[in-house]
């Protein structure tokens, strides 16, 4: 399977992992990129010391190209920014926001700047600005989350621009990466599968939590805020509704959210924490390795093709 992505990213296969903050650290952006995909690392909040020794950490793991996401609501980002400049990382994905101003320092030092999207007038300004592709991310995605679903999303964007488009949210296997090849995309992300993969760092009953998800455990909360997040059912999930319930306002909502995703992908507290995992964690029953994952989504891509032909 190849596109215009792996030409411009030199990359074997268009599969991005998806930049999740305290869980895409080096050693799963590493695992990714040397099984053929694009691996990233995910800033989220840290400061720019850390995403610097992430940076080298990944560097002397692989000599394939990865990718750092920038989370751009992090107090950080303006060092985060100029780290990923310092040590020219060949991808940037952001997401949370517009990364217009911070365009034109990227192309001077020849990072390929792929925004996350949740909307076609995003999408076009991104484009108009010298957006290299761009992450078009369904609702069913865990994390921060736009409105619109993948299916609807991603042809109504593909439409609109030009440049490659990669697909994200709902997406874990080869069947849910020809549904988005048929719907125009020329790459995908995938985030939640790669948290069960053996590279990746985060606490046990993190992973665990996600292998036992079912269809309609991955909910969102926080509306209010104007950040919707998207994670497994728990006591954390049970306490924000609550607190919607009662009409608390979007600070006290957002105080209840700080520091725990930490508290459950560092520490492993699944009660307390915040578990964010996208729809598609029903579907996630195994840890593998990441090269496993990438050959398996593969091959299940392909056989589903050959399956299609034999509709015809
Ligand atoms: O960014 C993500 N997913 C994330 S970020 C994150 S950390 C966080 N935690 C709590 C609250 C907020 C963030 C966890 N998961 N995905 C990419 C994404 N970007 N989804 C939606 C957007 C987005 C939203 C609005 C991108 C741009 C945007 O633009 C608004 C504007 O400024 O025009």
């Amino acid at each position: 399977m190849k596109t215009r992505l792996c030409e411009i990213l030199n990359i074997k296969y268009p599969i991005f992992q998806g930049g999740m903050a305290w869980v895409a650290t080096a050693e799963l952006a590493a695992a990714v990129s040397e099984a053929g995909g694009l691996g990233m690392i995910g800033a989220g909040n840290a400061p720019g010391e850390v995403v610097e020794k992430e940076i080298l950490k990944a560097k002397n793991m692989t000599d394939k190209p990865f990718g750092v996401n920038i989370m751009l609501l992090s107090p950080f980002v303006e060092e985060v920014v100029d780290v990923v400049c310092k040590h020219n990382v060949p991808v940037v994905t952001t997401g949370a926001g517009n990364p217009g101003k911070f365009m034109s320092k990227f192309k001077s030092v020849g990072t390929k700047v792929i925004p996350v999207v949740p909307s076609v007038a995003l999408a076009k300004r991104m484009e108009t600005l010298g957006a290299d592709a761009i992450v078009v991310e369904g609702t069913e995605a865990g994390g921060h989350v736009g409105e619109l679903t993948t299916m609807a999303l991603v042809p109504q964007i593909v439409d609109s621009v030009n440049i490659p488009v990669i697909a994200a949210g709902g997406i874990a296997d080869g069947r849910g990466v020809l549904a988005a090849v048929s719907l125009g995309a020329e790459g995908v992300q995938i985030g939640t599968r790669f948290i069960c993969s053996d590279e990746c760092t985060a606490h046990g009953n993190y992973k665990q939590r996600v292998l036992k998800a079912k269809d309609r455990d991955a909910i969102v909360t926080a509306r209010v805020t104007g950040h919707p997040v998207r994670g497994l059912k728990n006591k954390l999930t049970r306490e924000f509704i609550k607190l919607e319930k009662n009409g608390a306002t979007a600070g006290e909502i957002e105080e209840l959210g700080k520091g725990k995703l930490r508290t459950a992908v560092i520490e492993g507290d699944i009660e307390n924490g915040s578990i964010m995992a996208g729809q598609i964690a029903g579907m996630v029953t195994k840890i593998q390795p990441c090269k496993e994952i990438i050959e398996e989504i593969i091959a299940e891509a392909e056989k589903q093709l050959d399956y299609i032909n034999g509709l015809r």
